[in-house]
């Protein structure tokens, strides 16, 4: 019997429609789920008539792969991860290779790698992003950790991720160690900022100007056709045609407000406080999911505490021109610190990334895929240590000259009482980010005054400590 040339461990979405894009892409697929019976449906459901063979223990599985075995897992985050390792190992050899394909925190896959050193297993860490559809036709694929290992991997992840425009194949070695699912969490990071951002235009714009969701939809689709082309525009559109059968409402005004997450947002705001990285918009888009999610508390406090009532009064195309520019600015200022987080973790981790290879495998079959990608790689090629995508004159330029947009939208939402909190940050990081002097001068004052930290001065060397209160 012809041994299978690779394996996945887990039939959720991921899990299948991976399986199901590499047996098209010509290779045999060995699987294998804890759950026998999801096995069964998926091999007499959509792996009928594939070179998808099903395996019902860890030995079997081990038994039908060509070595060294290439294996990716597609399990749960967390626990489920070590548990399938600990249960497969004993049926590797030294030289096989097991991929973690999940959204994975990159300090366990450190971990990991750390743990299995001694076996001689190879690991490697890799995001994959795309969801469902991706996983099926292409996704981007983000891996990490030895060479070695992904020059052994490296034909079938081409084979099956997205391509870009130019036929380029949307993924590349990261890095070591932990560094694909790094680049991952900090892709998930923009993610976050990116879909915050666009909820907080249309709300400005439905709630504020009263556009029905149709006519927004149009609008999305216009904006889709230009500079905002993208995959998280383009499905805002979407969604934003979409009426509900059972109601005839768009289905938006059906869906409840409380947004979920699974915790890879969260990890880019943390990561990035303990590096020290400016991620304003991605932690605004974390809080704003937190808030949204206590639904009771704010319904309850729009009963008793008042503000101003969303009604607008000015120049209504002006403001619609002036949201999808300030929208396409802040877009840029998402990746622009989502980027400059990168640029530290590789620092501070060895991780060596490169950041146009980042740009250019985000440039389709991933969730933030988007024209400006393409921009962004080229900003990387001019200048491979480039330290802030703003000091790039092309986009410096973009920033500048959107920024007035970027104030009438805030200016015009906050006077509405309407939240527009990550395109504020956004505004924030980038009016901090050009001013000389900011006012942290008063916080070292402060914070000498009352606990002695010292200051340090404009026009002397050294730490300094004023008596503040004689
Ligand atoms: P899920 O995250 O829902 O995981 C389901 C799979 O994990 C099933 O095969 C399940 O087996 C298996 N599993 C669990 Br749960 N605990 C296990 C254990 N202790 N031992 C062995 N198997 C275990 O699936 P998914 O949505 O396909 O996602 C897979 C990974 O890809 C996750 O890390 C996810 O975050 C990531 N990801 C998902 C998306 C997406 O759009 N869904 C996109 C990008 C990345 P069972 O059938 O026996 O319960």
């Amino acid at each position: 019997m012809n041994k299978a040339q690779f394996a996945v461990v887990g039939l959720g979405v991921m899990g299948q429609n991976l399986a199901l894009n590499i047996a098209n892409k010509g290779y045999s697929v060995a699987v294998y789920n804890r759950t026998d019976q999801r096995t069964i449906d998926f091999l007499n459901g959509p792996a009928q008539d594939k070179a998808i063979i099903g395996t019902y223990s860890y030995e079997g599985l081990a038994k039908v792969l060509e070595t060294p075995r290439r294996i990716l897992l597609l399990v749960k985050a967390g626990p489920a991860v070590d548990a399938v390792i600990d249960e497969i190992k004993p049926y590797l050899n030294p030289g096989d290779i097991l991929i973690d394909g999940g959204n994975s925190y990159f300090e366990d896959t450190e971990r990991r790698i750390k743990v299995l050193d001694d076996s001689g297993i190879n690991y490697i860490g890799t995001g994959v992003s795309g969801g469902e559809e991706g996983a099926l036709h292409g996704p981007s694929i983000m891996p990490g950790g030895d060479r070695v290992a992904w020059e052994a991997i490296k034909d079938i992840f081409m084979a099956a991720a997205a391509k870009a425009e130019d036929g380029e194949p949307c993924v590349d070695y990261m890095g070591p160690r932990g560094a694909g699912h790094y680049v991952k969490m900090v892709h998930n990071g923009i993610e976050y900022a990116i879909m915050q951002l666009i909820a907080e235009v249309y709300d400005l714009l439905r709630r504020g100007l009263n556009i029905s969701a149709q006519e927004l939809g149009d609008i999305f689709r216009q904006w889709n056709d230009g500079e905002l082309s993208s995959y998280l525009v383009e499905i805002t559109a979407e969604i934003l045609k979409k009426t509900d059968p059972d109601t005839d409402q768009p289905i938006l005004d059906v869906i409840l407000d409380e947004a979920k997450q699974k915790g890879t947002g969260k990890w880019t705001s943390q990561n990035a406080f303990d590096l020290g990285a400016p991620t304003h918009a991605i932690n605004a888009a974390v809080a704003s999911r937190i808030i949204s999610s206590m639904k009771a508390a704010r319904v309850a406090a729009s009963e008793s505490i008042t503000g101003p009532k969303p009604a607008f009064s000015g120049d209504v195309r002006q403001l619609i021109e002036a949201a999808k520019e300030a929208l396409f600015a802040s877009m840029i200022l998402a990746y622009t610190q989502g980027f400059g987080l990168m640029r530290l973790a590789s620092q501070e981790f060895d991780y060596d990334l490169d950041m146009r290879n980042i740009a250019k495998i985000w440039r389709a079959g991933c969730i933030i895929r988007a024209d400006m990608l393409d921009d962004i790689m080229r900003a990387f090629e001019r200048d491979k240590d480039l330290t802030n995508l703003m000091l790039d004159a092309y986009f410096k330029d973009i920033v500048v000259h959107r920024q007035g947009a970027i104030r009438h939208v805030i200016t015009t939402a906050i006077g509405m009482g309407i939240p527009i909190y990550a395109m504020s940050a956004t505004l924030g990081y980038f009016d901090s980010y050009r001013t000389a002097r900011l006012p942290a001068n008063l916080t070292q004052a402060q914070r000498d005054y009352f606990g002695a930290h010292t200051y340090r001065r404009l026009d002397k060397e050294g730490s300094f400590h004023t008596d503040w209160q004689s």
